[in-house]
């Protein structure tokens, strides 16, 4: 690591002396914060992708030169399944340790203070969720997932929906505090911010493009590809020919007739999410972010699609013209059913959304005693993470952005006849939300 050439990323044009000040501050804090700890653990979302894995390793690399007293260990809970993924976290992160969601509580009380990256206090998706760990105990929390209407913050709490990829803040954070990286660090925060907005094609700031075009100079062109275009084991391919085996196309005939009753339920069970803190939130935007990332780059992204829409949703402005015209083209629903590793189904999803005039994916598969729902859209303004919301209900978590979202639903006690019905049962409710209720559906390989 050391032979490799480090540099220290320079800051984006056009940023003011006063955004260069706030940055400062934010990682001055969490810096004292992390003084006063003797063991950190920065924890990753369970099981992490490329950008949680790139986060949590330039987190370790600013602290390494600005808290070099504080031992700082890199965890997660869950499985890093996906091929590229594993195979960056045995390149990046060799020395990350995995906690048992069993043991969680107990392995975690060796650390005096804890980290989240790419994710936040509220959401579902960490450890520390299910050990009841006091979320105004987090010392940070950086990520870049729609917040929720919640009054539980980290003590530094960096999260701006309008930002690709939490790599992206940590890449500002590293220039501002003019710590140096090297081309493997580099290489891993490319990819993180690659895969999380895929080449920069969605959900993308002027700070994205600023931190993609810094790093693409200093990738290792041998570790991406090596990552990018790992090896796969041949039962790979029977889970995506049996995935696609079990993936259905609908498509929208007509605009969905809005049932009252249902949206009725629906507003409830949001509203009872907002009561638990599991909605998103305009209060907690980084506003300044937003105001830099138009000044940066006038008129190319416009305004932030997460921004638009949950602002559309919280008045309920023209809701009905915008579902009409983000419901059009088809719907591929996937049933995966037994899932080797609980994030096939995202790979399946992001598989799906190359087919041509697709609107919509759905990847619902079984994981241990969970349900894991995976869901894409091709409209920047559709409402992915509501969706999900919705479906999961009470009996799960879930969440996300506009175009991507995920979710479990627990599914104990069930025998696994009955977690496939579980499954199937699922089927008509998303498709009843998308308007195509009534379409019977062809087999993805039947058709022409
Ligand atoms: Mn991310």
């Amino acid at each position: 690591m050391e032979e490799s050439p480090t540099m220290v990323l320079p800051l984006p044009d056009g940023y003011g002396a006063r955004r260069r000040n706030a940055t400062e501050r934010r990682v001055q804090q969490i810096v004292e914060l992390v003084e006063e700890t003797r063991h950190l653990l920065v924890l990753m979302h369970n099981d992490p992708d490329p950008d949680a894995i790139a986060s949590a390793r330039a987190m370790e690399e600013m602290l390494r030169i600005h808290a070099p007293r504080t031992r700082v260990t890199l965890g997660h809970g869950g499985i890093i399944g996906r091929a590229e993924n594993r195979t960056m976290a045995d390149e990046i992160v060799p020395h990350k340790v995995r906690i048992s969601q069993r043991a969680a509580a107990e392995e975690m009380s060796v650390y005096d203070g804890v980290m989240l990256v790419d994710t936040q206090p509220v959401a579902a998706n960490h450890l520390l969720w299910s050990t009841d760990y006091p979320g105004e105990e987090v010392l940070a929390a950086i990520d870049h997932h729609p917040p929720r209407r919640s009054q539980l913050r980290a003590k530094v709490h960096d999260v701006r929906p309008d930002v690709g990829a939490s790599s992206t803040l940590l890449c500002e954070y590293l220039a501002v505090a003019e710590v140096p990286i090297d081309t493997r660090l580099a290489t891993a925060l490319f990819y993180g911010i690659k895969s999380d907005t895929l080449g920069l094609s969605r959900h993308t700031s002027a700070l994205d493009i600023w931190a993609y075009s810094t790093l693409r100079h200093l990738v290792e062109t041998d570790l991406l590809n090596r990552i990018e275009h790992v090896q796969v084991a041949r039962t790979y391919f029977r889970s995506i020919s049996d995935a696609l085996a079990n993936t259905t196309i609908y498509t929208v005939s007509m605009p969905s007739a809005v049932d009252e009753e249902d949206e009725e339920e629906a507003e409830e069970i949001l509203e009872e999410d907002d009561a638990d803190g599991y909605r998103s939130d305009l209060e907690r935007f980084d506003l300044d972010i937003i105001a830099l990332s138009r000044m940066l780059a006038p008129g190319s992204p416009g305004p932030p699609t997460g921004l638009q829409d949950e602002g559309e949703d919280a008045d309920g402005g023209d809701e009905e013209s915008e579902e009409e015209s983000e419901r059009a083209g088809d719907i591929a629903v996937s049933l995966l059913f037994d899932m080797p590793r609980p994030d096939m189904a995202a790979e399946v999803a992001d598989l799906l959304m190359r087919m041509e005039n697709v609107a919509w994916v759905v990847c619902l598969g079984i994981f241990q005693d969970q349900g894991v729902m995976s869901v894409r859209a091709a409209d920047s303004n559709a409402r992915a993470g509501r969706l999900v919301r919705i479906i999961a209900g009470r009996n799960g978590s879930a969440g996300g952005h506009n175009t991507m979202a995920g979710g479990r639903i627990h599914l104990p006690d069930k025998t696994p006849a009955e977690r496939i019905a579980e499954l199937h049962a699922l089927v008509p409710r998303f498709l009843k939300e998308l308007g195509a209720g009534d379409d019977m559906g062809v087999a993805l390989l039947e058709a022409e």
